[in-house]
């Protein structure tokens, strides 16, 4: 797209907010300063890197088998760099245990150890990311159903030292990059059937997680993330919502907000002003659950966009880390990578860009038609206009222009594998 026709429409955008009290060149700087946690997922179906990767399992599933998924570390690699060209700003990589670089060792879940993540510190130190964690107990001999809460004792043992030695490893990548590694904690555990012992896999699981804290760590923070059910698991998680926020809030630690993980009509977005009363920050897996935790592509729909305007009408922007959670393998991957990222951008830009003090001057002086109205109209003011400068100044295609990168990354690299 033309340089000057972007410039053109910025300034008169520019003065189009400026005239609702909103000021679109320090919004462009904010936007610089949001960073997402891109994740490695998203590149090949949530596989990774242990030598005999087994299905995807713990009630989780990615759907479609469009080619060109990457199939080792330097598929991966390359295809987040490719992705991260057609994404503007600085960004963070969100990493899964399961992607460590063992070399084509096997190294169980229970063994891991820094070293295998050493390589991944230095390519991000090079490709300016700083990285993020997660444990990995689905996909294993060993998941069942129950991990950190199965009553077998050598069950919990096996997830309770991989857990640790995950933490550990975050502790060691925050210090390397000198920022907090945020490390997510998310275990499938439930029951497909009714159980009677709801009481007594929670209790399993809050041992699990006291052992797992009681080293102090200065370099990652913790989250915990909890979900309504999943597949094969539909009567019973352990990990519920209820049991994540109660233990997060009386722990201090954070509390993952994956807009897949409640009830359909339940509002994520209405959750970040409770929770970040109680807890010290709040993780994001921004998704887009289709009747269920579908994990489909992120666009910009009313629900990410009501998600971070709660955000920023709560004052909250650094304390919230904002982590994707989708992988889609029915399309073209990367093309699904830099949707969902440009979505999520694109729905901060506008959460950003609300004319908050007039809405607040309105909603003061009980004024609710006035507020509803500018509601209303805020949603078609010129957004488009900053964003398209957003691209410009950083360098990344404008607009479509990105469907032909994509296009062409197929043609030269994805289909040839
Ligand atoms: C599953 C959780 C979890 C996973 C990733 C792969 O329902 O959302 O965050 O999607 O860790
Ligand atoms: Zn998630």
């Amino acid at each position: 797209m033309k340089t000057e026709l972007i410039q053109k429409a910025y300034e008169i955008a520019k003065e189009r907010y400026a005239a609702v009290g909103v000021d679109t060149d320090k919004v462009l700087a904010q936007l610089q300063d949001f960073h997402l946690s891109l994740h490695c997922w998203q590149t090949d179906d949530v596989v990774g890197f242990e030598p005999k990767a087994g299905a995807l399992s713990g009630g989780i599933q990615t759907t479609g088998n469009y080619p060109g998924r990457a199939r080792d570390i330097d598929e991966v690699r390359a295809d987040i760099i490719k992705a991260k060209s057609l994404i503007p700003g600085t960004h963070r990589l969100n990493l899964h245990e399961i992607y460590g670089d063992f070399q084509g060792q096997f190294v169980d879940r229970d063994q891991v150890e820094v070293k295998h993540f050493e390589s991944w510190i230095q390519w991000a130190k090079e490709n300016n990311m700083k990285l993020d964690f997660n444990s990995s107990s689905f996909s294993h001999p060993k998941s069942g159903n129950l991990s950190l809460s199965s009553p077998d004792n050598s069950i919990r043992e096996f997830w309770i030292e991989h857990t640790k030695r995950c933490r550990a490893i975050s502790e060691a990548i925050g210090e390397a990059q000198g920022d907090p590694c945020i490390m997510n904690l998310w275990v499938h555990d439930g029951s497909k059937d009714i159980t009677v012992n709801r009481l007594k896999y929670r209790e399993l699981f809050k041992d699990s997680l006291d052992q797992i804290f009681a080293t102090e760590y200065k370099n990652m923070k913790d989250c915990l993330e909890s979900k309504t059910f999943g597949i094969g698991l539909e009567s019973y998680t352990v990990g519920s919502l209820e049991f994540c926020a109660c233990y997060a809030a009386t722990h201090n630690k954070l509390y993952t907000i994956d807009t897949g993980h409640y009830h359909p009509t339940e509002s994520a977005a209405d959750k970040v002003s409770s929770m970040l009363l109680f807890v010290p920050e709040l993780m994001l897996h921004v998704s887009r659950p289709i009747r269920w935790d579908s994990d489909h592509v992120t666009i910009m729909d009313d629900t990410t966009v009501d998600l971070f305007s709660e955000i920023v009408r709560a004052d909250a922007l650094n304390r919230v880390h904002y982590g994707l959670d989708y992988f889609d393998a029915s399309i073209n991957r990367i093309g699904a990578y830099v949707i969902g990222s440009r979505a999520a951008q694109k729905s901060m830009l506008r959460a950003l860009l609300e004319p908050l003090n007039t809405l607040r001057s309105y909603e003061a002086n009980e004024q609710g038609f006035e507020r509803l109205a500018l509601l209303e109209e805020a949603k078609s003011l010129p957004w488009n206009a900053v964003w398209d400068m957003f691209c410009l100044k950083n360098d990344v295609p404008v607009g479509e222009e990105f469907i032909a990168e994509v296009e062409k990354y197929e043609a030269e690299v994805t289909s040839k594998r």
